[in-house]
């Protein structure tokens, strides 16, 4: 079998764009992947991340086996032993004693059992998910107003408008083939706008026709001040908003106290008076406008607000439901909708209906299940509040990582040793959140479960297994199903396939719906499993009106309110209320993502071509920040406040992409892959009061050098786990595992440790100790197993040529002299950083090309094949050409 020729079609894990990928190859041996042609997300294209996913398939650092309190046990122990535990749990102090921690990455069908288990037979809704730092507020702000949580626009939308408002949102890195398809369609029409609005001068920046680089926070009063803008220039749609909404004089009224004019903007929002007068004449003069907006909006104060705020400006103008006209939240997580269908969230039931008595008498009729939660469970921050305090005696996580993504994340550490039994269901052994586990339970991996996703525009897609899982992993909904069995309740969670589930939730999505409910699957019930294993990408709904899916909701101006009228929610142009106010020694520390790596990193880790974009954590500046504080760049910084601290490298960002008085961190790091990178730690719990959603871009911090005695590099055979000194980063590359190192230690003590890590002790050594100058290396076999260079103040960029030596079988002599040399003997190329990680194209062959005359991405491509696969990293081409362009050549 494990020869047999693979010929699947499957969906991205990584973003809620939901790519089609194409799988061929063996299992043994999965060719590298390519974009599916006719999946409407893609059409055959995939960004770097998708591109890279059959080098994330090996079965290292996986979780092989059920494990109790680090040992190895069986199933049977490890699921008897979850199921008696709620049992208990419940019989002694109540169902809202038991609580489920779960995430978007889920399948629908894994999700769908979590939900009804926790909703329908424990009987409590603590069962919360990440989708809670995510997306809680998008959906609160669309109940809120359209009284239902639909996305109305799809993926064509954004290729068909004239304006398209990008508020919050980095789509270049985290929605890359969406951010293609919009570059695409700018190309094909140039008069097509482009607005950019964020604090940072983020790669999305690169389509933008004009960046408003806003003060954090400020949002919500600037699109209060452009709806009074509109309001005024007699701009609204007078017949939309009399036939089709209601509550616009308390929308106008609350916003009229935004900003007195152009000036007072200005002053508040931080952006030049000229470019928010431009932006607000393109909004006025243009009535195909989308506004695209996801966590710089979401993860705020006032997030709910924030995003009603933008759907007001969508409903004065009547620019909803219709071709290039719409607000559009995009999701992050592959199956961050699908969450929202089955009612993932603890303020959902399930299938888009909540806790009033005849949605749960509806529901518990359909599960014939004892006791239907009552009321809302607990959202995510209160609920692991809850579970420090002890009122949570039972813990599940499922699919995701708390302990580096939740806010104050050691407090949620804290948090889990107060807890009578933590059970982790991942498919890796090594994380942050396994680590604080009683239980833990190995599940399979995307490439081998199989099931449904749903991506931003509602497009249902189908996740196929195509590998055998390692060890004893299992899918997630099986794991769960077989606990539901073993606490009694054999009949109600007796599936053997995903088929059956999802036909359980498309039912349920249609039970006495009869157009009541925006959720509606009743067109794909009754699929056999062949049919359901043959499902072709489709929109939701699927129901008799429309048969093959809708692209559009509110085209017929109906919403899902109680009038069948949109309502306007009036916010407040109030500036946001923080629990902690920036004060002048402080900065502002913003949070989020790089472009090659996915959250926690446990899959892109494993994928060298995705290590080499950026391969270590960081911290950008502003020059006179970083000025004022001593902090230098490419220099490691300390970053603290009262809840914790990291170490990370200093970029001061002399391209004006980063605001003075805050500071960027990227999200990913872990204990795992850095010694002080866990930035969760820092971040404050403030959270918006109606979605509860965590205000991760907001913390205050404090930043100083970090000065140490030595820095140096590490590159071996095998990986050597975290290493005794201040600061290491651990990468995977094509041939060796290397570490960054950096030490306020005594660097010979610090070598001692790494040389009793290996039983072989014929070292070769370069010393130089007046210097603090150390070239050390191991060979058995004639094989490289270990290269340590320590220096005080060294450039050790150039390094590629160490890594291919350790890919050779046999080293020669000059091999062996060019080691302790450090440097390679003869010409060999040093690619520099990588850019391209398609192609492998590196910073310095990029500026060679660009000295040699290449003066366009496109020219690029052509000499280096950089940007020509993926295409990710075209807007980095371009600053390159920027950066290096001669300069008689700029005009
Ligand atoms: N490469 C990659 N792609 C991903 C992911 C990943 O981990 N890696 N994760 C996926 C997931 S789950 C998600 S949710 C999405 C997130 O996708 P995005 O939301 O696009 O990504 P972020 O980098 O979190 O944040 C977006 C921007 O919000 C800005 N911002 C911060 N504060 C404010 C503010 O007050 N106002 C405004 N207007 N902007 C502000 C930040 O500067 C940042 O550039 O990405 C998805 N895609
Ligand atoms: N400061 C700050 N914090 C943030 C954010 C931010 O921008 N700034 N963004 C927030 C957002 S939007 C998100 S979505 C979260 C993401 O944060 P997390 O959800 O914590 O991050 P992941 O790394 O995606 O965690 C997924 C875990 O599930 C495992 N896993 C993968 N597939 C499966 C599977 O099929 N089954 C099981 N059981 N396990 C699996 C992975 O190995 C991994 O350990 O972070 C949030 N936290
Ligand atoms: S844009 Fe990239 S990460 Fe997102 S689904 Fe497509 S291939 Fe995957
Ligand atoms: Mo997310």
């Amino acid at each position: 079998m494990r020869d047999q020729e693979l010929k699947v079609q499957t969906t991205c894990p990584y973003c809620g764009v939901g790519c089609g990928v194409d799988i061929s190859g063996t299992p043994d041996d999965v060719a590298p992947v390519a974009g599916m042609k006719t999946h409407p997300a893609n059409f055959g294209r995939l960004c770097v991340k998708g591109s890279a996913l059959h080098n994330t398939l090996g079965p290292d650092d996986r979780l092989l086996h059920p494990t109790l309190n680090g040992c190895q046990t069986s199933w049977d122990v490890a699921l008897n032993l979850v199921a008696d535990k709620i049992r208990q749990v419940i019989s002694t102090h109540g169902p809202d004693a038991v609580a489920f921690y779960g995430s978007g990455q889920l399948l629908t069908e894994d999700y769908y059992v979590a939900n009804k288990l926790m909703k329908g037979f424990i009987g409590s809704a603590n069962m919360d998910t990440n989708s809670r730092l995510c997306m809680a507020s998008a959906v609160a702000s669309y109940k809120r107003s359209i009284g239902s949580d639909t996305v109305p626009g799809c993926y064509e939308d954004l290729e068909q408008t004239d304006l398209l408002v990008l508020t919050g949102s980095n789509a270049a890195w985290a929605h890359p083939i969406l951010f293609q398809r919009m570059t695409a369609a700018k190309k094909a029409r140039p008069e097509m706008k482009v607005v950019v609005i964020d604090p940072r001068k983020t790669a999305t920046c690169d389509l933008a026709d004009l960046h408003l680089p806003i003060k954090p926070g400020s949002d919500t009063t600037l699109f209060n001040a452009l709806l009074t803008y509109l309001h005024q220039q007699d701009a609204l749609d007078n017949e939309f908003i009399a036939n089709c909404s209601e509550n616009i004089e308390a929308a106008l009224e609350a916003a009229s106290g935004a900003a007195r004019d152009f000036a007072e903007l200005a002053a508040i929002t931080d952006v030049p008076e000229q470019d928010l007068e431009t932006f607000f004449t393109w909004f006025k003069d243009t009535p195909k406008t989308v506004s695209f907006y996801s966590q710089g909006v979401n993860q705020s104060v006032d997030g709910t607000d924030k995003a009603n705020s933008i759907v007001n400006l969508h409903l004065a103008t009547g620019r909803i439901g219709k071709p290039g006209a719409c607000p559009f939240s995009i999701t992050g997580q592959p199956n961050a909708m699908g969450g929202r269908e089955v009612g993932g969230l603890a303020n959902q039931l399930a299938a888009h209906m909540d806790f009033s008595p005849a949605d749960r008498d509806r529901v518990r009729r359909f599960w014939n299940s004892p006791a239907v939660a009552e009321k809302p469970g607990l959202k995510a921050v209160d609920l692991f509040s809850e579970v420090k305090s002890g009122k949570i005696k039972f813990l599940w996580v499922m699919s995701t990582n708390p302990l580096v993504s939740m806010p104050d994340a050691d407090d949620v550490k804290e948090a889990m040793k107060h807890c009578e039994l933590v059970v982790v269901s991942d498919c890796m052994a090594n994380t942050d959140t396994t680590a604080a586990a009683h239980v833990l339970l190995p599940a399979a991996s995307w490439g081998e479960k199989n099931g449904t996703v749903t991506n931003s525009e509602r497009r249902i897609s189908r996740q196929r297994g195509f590998l055998p899982s390692p060890g004893e992993a299992r899918p997630d909904w099986w794991i769960i199903s077989q606990v539901a069995q073993r606490m009694g309740y054999e009949e109600e969670f007796s599936y053997d396939h995903p088929s059956q589930i999802f036909d359980e939730h498309a039912r349920l999505s249609s039970f006495e719906n009869n157009g009541s409910r925006d959720f509606d699957l009743s067109g794909l019930v009754g699929m056999s499993q062949d049919q359901y294993d043959a499902l072709a990408p489709i929109q939701w709904p699927v129901n008799e009106e429309y048969p093959e899916g809708r692209a559009r909701f509110y085209d017929d101006g109906r919403f899902y309110t109680a009038s069948q009228k949109a309502k306007f929610i009036p916010v407040s142009a109030e500036a946001p209320v923080r629990k902690e106010s920036i004060s002048s020694d402080t900065l502002n520390m913003n949070t989020g993502r790089v472009r090659d790596h996915w959250h926690t990193m446990t899959r892109t880790a494993k994928a060298a071509v995705l290590a080499r974009h950026i391969a270590e954590p960081y911290a950008d500046f502003h020059p006179e920040d970083a000025m004022r504080l001593g902090i230098r760049d490419n220099k490691l910084v300390r970053i603290f406040n009262d809840r914790g601290q990291i170490v990370v490298r200093a970029q001061v960002r002399t391209d004006q992409a980063q605001r003075k008085g805050e500071v960027f961190v990227p999200m990913h790091w872990t204990s795992r892959y850095a010694s002080q990178a866990r930035m969760g730690a820092l971040i404050n719990k403030d959270n918006d009061p109606i979605s509860g959603q965590p205000a991760l871009k907001m913390s205050d911090v404090q930043a100083e050098a970090y000065p140490t005695q030595w820095e140096g590099f590490l590159l071996t055979a095998r990986d050597l786990g975290p290493l005794d000194t201040d600061y290491w980063v651990y990468n995977v590359t094509d041939s060796a595992h290397m570490y960054e190192i950096s030490g306020q230690n005594d660097p010979v003590e610090f070598m001692a440790s790494i040389r009793n890590k290996f039983a072989a002790n014929k070292w070769l050594m370069f010393s130089d100790p007046a210097n603090l100058h150390y070239r050390l290396c191991l060979i058995e076999d004639n094989k490289l197993q270990a290269v340590l260079f320590v220096h005080k103040d060294y450039d050790f960029s150039s390094r590629q040529w160490l890594i291919d030596t350790f890919a050779q079988d046999e080293l020669s002599m000059q091999d062996r002299r060019a080691i302790l040399a450090g440097r390679p003997l003869g010409k060999q190329e040093d690619k520099g950083a990588i850019i391209c990680s398609c192609f492998q194209v590196g910073e310095n062959s990029i500026k060679e090309a660009i000295a040699g005359g290449c003066g366009s991405a496109e020219e690029l491509g052509k000499s280096l094949k950089c940007g020509t696969n993926c295409g990710s990293c075209i807007p980095e081409l371009k600053s390159l050409i920027a950066k290096y362009q001669p300069a008689e050549a700029v005009e």
